[in-house]
């Protein structure tokens, strides 16, 4: 058995020491006495027993704090680097590989027993300097594919997903590329060029297009990432899911149709995740909106896992909106509550 499938049996096995437990607390007759002998305690257990991963972004720099990495090993079973797997980390000049950052994130996951999401090969930002300065298409077309096989290659069959492109659409209303190098030097098709490249790369992994502002079924940006993955389902493609980033706030808030959203993506044949979970707020309306997202993933067969951006508030990327389940004690946000319960509900 590859480590890869041991990861993912992972949720299977544990569903398995639940329900067992559950058998014996009904034979002993103690389920009778208590309602909730089948809720789980953790995310990571909860999201489990309904058969998907509870996953967190994690930043190397913080794993010297125990308070973190107790919460880290305690809630998720899935880790995906915050930073650390990008371009600019792994590859600054070209050629040269630098794995260390990441490599301890992916081994204290592995450690614990946690799959590891990938992120991300390839995107415009945090891209070294020198792939922007490469002027043929031949010459970003090499770099795209060296990278792809040198990382995946690292990591072979151990991840069970790849952001394989990300944020490649413009906002607003345009539908539109973004006009990053690999767009101005290989044209639309890089993106499939990109798929394809991996596949090869690590036939295990599941492949991902992952974006934000995607949430809202009538929006231009959600509707040209639908038509992408459709167009490379018609036409073979390699594609195995669509990474919904979930950066929620006022400006852009939880729409009442990201069932829909969720929903017509997976019928098009692909999963679908929330790769990047935060929300904007505190108490009791952002607990609300943590609470329906999950119940939107769950309401969707083949959404496979949730991971949320960052664990305490105070090392998110956009601290001041205090936007995960953790405040910065450690203690649980309502959030977590509602989360926990939505997972446990049903
Ligand atoms: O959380 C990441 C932050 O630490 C970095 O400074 C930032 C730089 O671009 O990237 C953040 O993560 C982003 C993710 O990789 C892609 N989607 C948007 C996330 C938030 O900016």
């Amino acid at each position: 058995m590859t480590s890869a499938r041991r990861q993912r049996r992972k949720p299977g096995t544990r569903k398995t020491l639940v329900l067992g437990l559950a058998a014996v607390l009904a034979s002993t007759g103690v389920v009778a006495m208590s309602g909730t002998a089948h809720a789980a305690d953790t995310l990571g257990a909860a999201a489990a027993e309904k058969g998907r991963y509870f996953g967190a972004a994690v930043a190397a720099n913080h794993l010297g704090d125990s308070q973190y990495v107790q919460t880290l090993n305690r809630e998720f079973n899935s880790v995906t680097a915050e930073n650390e797997m990008k371009w600019d980390a792994l590859e600054p000049s070209q050629n040269n590989f630098n794995f260390g950052n990441a490599d301890r994130i992916f081994n204290h996951a592995r450690q614990q027993g946690m799959a590891v999401r990938g992120h991300t090969l390839v995107w415009h930002s945090q891209l070294p300097g020198w792939v922007n300065n490469l002027g043929s298409a031949d010459q970003v077309r090499s770099a795209m594919r060296n990278h792809i096989n040198q990382v995946m290659g690292h990591y072979k069959g151990q991840i069970h997903s790849w952001d394989v492109v990300n944020e490649a659409f413009e906002d607003g209303n345009s539908g539109a590329r973004r006009n990053s190098v690999f767009q101005q030097r290989l044209g639309n098709g890089y993106i499939e060029e990109a798929f394809r490249m991996a596949r090869e790369a690590d036939p295990n992994a599941k492949l991902c297009y992952n974006d934000y502002n995607t949430d809202n079924w009538s929006h231009a940006k959600t509707q040209a990432v639908y038509n992408m993955v459709k167009d490379f389902k018609s036409r073979g493609v390699p594609i195995d899911c669509v990474g919904f980033q979930a950066h929620f706030n006022s400006g852009n808030p939880v729409p009442n149709n990201y069932h829909t959203t969720l929903q017509n993506f997976a019928d098009l044949g692909v999963d679908v995740q929330l790769t990047e979970l935060d929300i904007a707020g505190s108490g009791s309306s952002q607990a609300e909106q943590f609470g329906g997202v999950t119940q939107a993933c769950l309401a969707v067969s083949r959404c496979t896992g949730i991971t949320v951006w960052g664990i305490p508030d105070h090392y998110s990327w956009r601290s001041n909106d205090t936007p995960l389940l953790f405040d910065r004690n450690y203690n649980k946000k309502q959030a977590y509550t509602a989360v926990l319960n939505a997972l446990n509900a049903g």
